[in-house]
């Protein structure tokens, strides 16, 4: 891959009220009450709302801009001064996501969007014209909080995961991913999978603690860990809270709650950087007086080695086995999500790190905690991360922030990375 130190014309820099005022504006579809989060689910009326304005900002930049057969969206940006062996090359792109949690914060995705939508109107405005087209893209569904999983839109543009399953997948609210697209609208012609870009570049906030505690501005993401999200549905039989006798009982509610404890002690054992969270947990009839039915609930593993994510599975999976045995319930599982770690590639990794060091940033070469669109696009081309760091750690989570100028510096590497890669 060859790559220059960005020849993006000394000094040229990003708007930052602009940038500051988009996110606003998204941030404002879907606000939270009293926070500066918003909840955006994938595909529901806020997002669609979401959508039609990042949209909107495309066109009236001039950009071509395409929505394909899951939702993606990609602004193509193809200056008149190019030439038209120059126009019809494959794009540099960047993108993100702009749907969120429940609980979303103001930047998780959406920095990664209007920032490439900033790079791409600084450059234009400065008439900076790259030897081939950039591209900004936003990817339908990165949170897989509503329809698993994670990250569907890029696994689909990269050919991960066939356009018809993705439409038939159900949400937690019994929806169809397909209806709902057709619903809002995003339905879209262009073929999955899509165009394979020159390289992608993704700028997110670092939704952790690590570049913040190290008093660093800038994150080189040279990797991505492995996710492992399990739906467990325990069954039990329903009974009288008070009349039943203890030695009777088939509590899918403690169960799930044995299940629960043993991931942070499996964890605990295992040491960093494993994760577990038990994020979802439903009881029926979830009435006060009845031992429940059934209880369903949510396991997310993470490791940046795989062999110890598979051990992490293996010990869950026996834990089930001995609980359904001792407990005599049903235990069945149901794989939501499961991607390997990804390592990005190391020159991209170099240019990111290069080009934030010649602002003056401070970096740090690290692995992402989360999984992110640039994940998927790894499969296809070059690609690598910048990460901005996160106030305190707080991410999915309304009070999310990073301060203005660690934004700009973030998406001031962004146009450096680009140019970079395009040439200009
Ligand atoms: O789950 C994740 O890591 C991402 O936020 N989708
Ligand atoms: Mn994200
Ligand atoms: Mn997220």
């Amino acid at each position: 891959m060859e790559t220059s130190p960005s020849t993006a014309p000394e000094g040229l820099e990003i708007n930052g009220d602009r940038l500051l005022r988009r996110l606003t504006e998204l941030s404002d579809i879907g606000a939270i009450e009293g926070t500066t989060g918003s909840s955006r689910l994938a595909f529901t009326d806020a997002d669609q709302a979401g959508r039609d304005l990042v949209v909107t900002w495309m066109t009236e930049l001039g950009l071509d801009v395409t929505v394909d057969g899951i939702g993606n969206v990609v602004g193509v940006w193809v200056p008149e001064a190019m030439t038209p062996e120059q126009a019809t090359l494959p794009p540099v792109m960047t993108g993100s996501h702009i749907d969120t949690v429940r609980t979303g914060g103001r930047y998780d995705g959406n920095l990664g969007v209007l920032g490439g939508l900033e790079v791409i109107e600084t450059l234009a405005t400065a008439g900076v014209v790259p030897q081939r087209p950039l591209a900004v893209a936003f990817f339908s569904n990165e949170e897989g909080a509503r329809f698993p999983p994670d990250m569907m839109g890029s696994l689909v543009y990269v050919g991960g995961l066939g356009l018809e399953q993705a439409h038939q997948t159900e949400g937690i609210d019994g929806s169809k991913v397909g209806d709902e697209l057709a619903r809002i609208g995003y339905l879209g012609p262009s073929p999955c999978p899509g165009q394979v870009p020159h390289a992608f570049v993704e700028v997110h906030i670092e939704q952790g603690p690590v570049l913040e505690e190290a008093s660093v501005d800038i994150g080189a993401v040279e990797s991505v860990q492995g996710i492992s999200w399990t739906e467990i549905t325990i069954t039990g039989q329903s009974n009288h809270a008070g009349t039943t006798p203890m030695r009777l009982r088939h509590d899918p509610a403690f169960v799930a709650a044995e299940i629960t404890t043993f991931v942070r002690r499996m964890v605990t054992e295992l040491g960093h950087p494993q994760v577990g969270t038990v994020g979802m947990i439903e009881l029926h009839p979830n009435l006060v007086n009845v031992v429940p039915a059934s209880a369903k609930l949510t396991v997310d593993l993470r490791n940046t080695n795989n062999d110890v994510l598979i051990e992490a599975e293996e010990r869950l999976a026996g834990c089930l086995e001995r609980l359904a045995e001792s407990e005599g319930v049903e235990i069945s599982t149901r794989t939501l999500a499961r991607f390997d770690p990804v390592i990005f590639d190391p020159e991209v990794v170099d240019l990111v790190e290069l080009t934030a060091k010649r602002l003056g940033a401070s970096t740090l070469r690290m692995p992402s905690g989360a999984g992110h669109d640039a994940q998927m696009l790894a499969r296809v081309c070059p690609t690598a991360m910048i990460f901005t760091p996160s106030h305190k750690g707080i991410s999915h989570n309304p009070a999310e922030h990073t301060d203005r100028h660690h934004l700009e510096l973030g998406v001031n590497t962004l146009l450096g990375v680009m140019v970079g890669l395009a040439g200009s």
